[in-house]
């Protein structure tokens, strides 16, 4: 009201700048294995729409906003948004993350190569990927999956083959992904899956990464177990419909 002193208006008026963000915050996310949950209630394929510019496999590139491409993923029933950071070879941003993160309410999850603790001060996310092949160290998955945890972060743990299943549950990782890429050779079998899947206890929630591009391959990885479908070439290659991509 127009009876404040001087003072105390610049005060609230200061206080109320401190208070509005400069972006737009999403509301909280629920957790990864409730969302794709909730998508497989709902009758839909429970996917994590992955957006990726470009890879080492991929011919071309798409340079469509991030943002409006997530929209349209979600649009197109993505259960949660997977979003490549690494600039090199994938031509992903932290910047494309925080815009996917505002424009969207669903888990978003950071794609990279998180070898160290301070990699997850830089940036927010829902999820963060951490990849038991690149974090074989003695006692080093348990450490980073500790680090992301502390730091609010729900982890997705990448594993390619048995032995590293079992370090990723010993290390106590509740979300798990089979990448069917080989990261050693590049190549894609959907059998790797198939062999992992049987040896992930029920309570973990289990993804099938990489490789799926047709519904007949989404139905080929649910009916071997998985409970969320990381989608990323099939669905940049279409137009987003991630229902008519893995129906
Ligand atoms: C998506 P695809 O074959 O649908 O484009 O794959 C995703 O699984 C893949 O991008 C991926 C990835 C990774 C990329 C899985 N694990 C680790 C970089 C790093």
């Amino acid at each position: 009201s127009s009876s404040l002193a001087p003072a105390v208006r610049s005060i609230l008026d200061a206080a109320r700048e401190r208070e509005t963000p400069d972006r737009q915050l999403s509301v909280d996310p629920e957790p990864l294995p409730d969302a794709l949950d909730s998508a497989a209630a709902g009758g839909h394929a429970p996917v994590v729409a992955e957006v990726k510019p470009t890879s080492p496999t991929t011919d071309g590139q798409r340079d469509d906003d991030p943002a409006e491409l997530a929209r349209e993923m979600v649009a197109g029933g993505a259960a949660a948004i997977s979003v490549l950071t690494e600039p090199e070879h994938f031509d992903g941003s932290t910047d494309a993350l925080r815009t996917v993160r505002d424009a969207v309410d669903v888990p978003v999850l950071r794609k990279d190569f998180l070898l160290e603790e301070a990699q997850l001060d830089a940036v927010e996310a829902d999820v963060v990927l951490l990849i038991a092949r690149f974090l074989d160290g003695d006692g080093e998955l348990e450490a980073m999956l500790a680090a992301a945890r502390e730091r609010g972060f729900q982890a997705l743990v990448e594993v390619h083959d048995r032995a590293e299943l079992r370090r990723a549950l010993d290390a106590g990782a509740d979300i798990v992904g089979v990448n069917n890429r080989d990261l050693a050779a590049l190549e894609v079998d959907l059998d790797t899956f198939e062999s992992v899947a049987p040896h992930v206890p029920d309570d973990v929630t289990l993804l099938a990464e990489s490789g799926i591009g047709s519904p007949a391959d989404a139905r080929r990885m649910r009916a071997a177990g998985a409970d969320g479908l990381l989608v990323g070439s099939a669905i940049m290659r279409g137009d987003g419909d991630v229902r008519e991509n893995t129906r």
